[in-house]
């Protein structure tokens, strides 16, 4: 094995079992010392692997995961403690990832209301950043209201809405925004993106979808090209 896929394999080891650094137990309470999703985030940047390959094996990690909690052999705690993982491995990727100079063009970015999962939402608000935009992340569990009521009040500078949702029930949300934004006549262009959502479900609420936050970051950047 390359060495690069090597270390891509030991990251996504220890997202599943959500060793944080070298100080974390893995699951049975082994490992204590050998390097964690930190450590081997570093060292992959160290090693000239680029961000992109190390944030799609995060998310074939997460996959991983979520398999585990579907099939009983991981519960809540178990998916948070790879979530942090994560988290510790993206403070790692985050100088990398905003290498380039804020623009002006701003981007509203949200989880929607009733969904707390902010992994691939980050990532997206991180990698416009990293693209030049000024972003308005508003966090999760964030109601149509709020995201329609902070475009007003940014209206004219900004240049579109991002919108997050790995839940079937609070994808559903993402319509309520596109719906209210029509309703107020706004016509601002929005994104969605995460696991729950589809290209015929964007089309259906009037949305344009985004198979990863790195197709989000090339729209979002189409978007001010069309001015
Ligand atoms: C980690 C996790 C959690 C963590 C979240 C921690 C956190 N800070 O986010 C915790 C433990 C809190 C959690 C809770 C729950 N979870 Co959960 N969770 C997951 C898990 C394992 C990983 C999600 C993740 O972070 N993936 C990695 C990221 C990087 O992927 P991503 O978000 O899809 O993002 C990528 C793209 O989609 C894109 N993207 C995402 N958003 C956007 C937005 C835009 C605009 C763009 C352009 C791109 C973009 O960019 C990213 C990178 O390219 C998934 C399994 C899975 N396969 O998704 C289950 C999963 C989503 N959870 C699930 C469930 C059921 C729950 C709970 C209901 C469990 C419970 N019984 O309490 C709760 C609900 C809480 C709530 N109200 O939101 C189910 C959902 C089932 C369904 N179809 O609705 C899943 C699929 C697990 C499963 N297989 O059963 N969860």
């Amino acid at each position: 094995m390359k060495i690069s896929e090597e270390i891509l394999t030991k990251i996504k080891e220890n997202v599943v079992k959500g060793r944080r650094n070298k100080e974390d137990e893995d699951l049975e309470g082994g490992s204590v010392g050998e390097p964690g999703v930190e450590e081997l985030v570093d060292g992959a940047l160290k090693g000239e692997i680029g961000p992109k390959k190390i944030i799609e094996c995060i998310n074939d990690a997460m996959v991983v995961v979520g398999k585990k909690f579907e099939t009983g052999e991981y519960f809540v705690p178990d998916m948070l403690a790879s979530a942090e993982a994560v988290s510790v491995g993206m403070e790692v990727l985050e100088p990398e990832l905003l290498k380039v100079g804020q623009k002006k063009e701003k981007f509203v970015v949200a989880t929607v209301e009733g969904d707390i999962h902010d992994i691939g939402k980050n990532i997206f608000a991180m990698m416009l950043k990293g693209a030049g935009f000024a972003v308005i992340d508003m966090g999760t569990d964030v109601s149509a209201e709020k995201i329609v009521k902070t475009v007003k009040a940014e209206d004219g500078e900004i240049v579109g809405i991002g919108l997050s949702a790995l839940l079937t029930t609070t994808m559903e949300n993402m319509g309520v925004v596109t719906e209210k934004l029509r309703e107020e006549g706004m016509s601002k262009s929005v994104l969605v993106g995460g696991a729950a959502v589809s290209k015929e479900f964007a089309d259906k609420i009037g949305a344009i979808y985004c198979a990863d936050a790195f197709e989000g970051v090339d729209k979002a950047k189409e978007l001010i090209k069309r001015g």
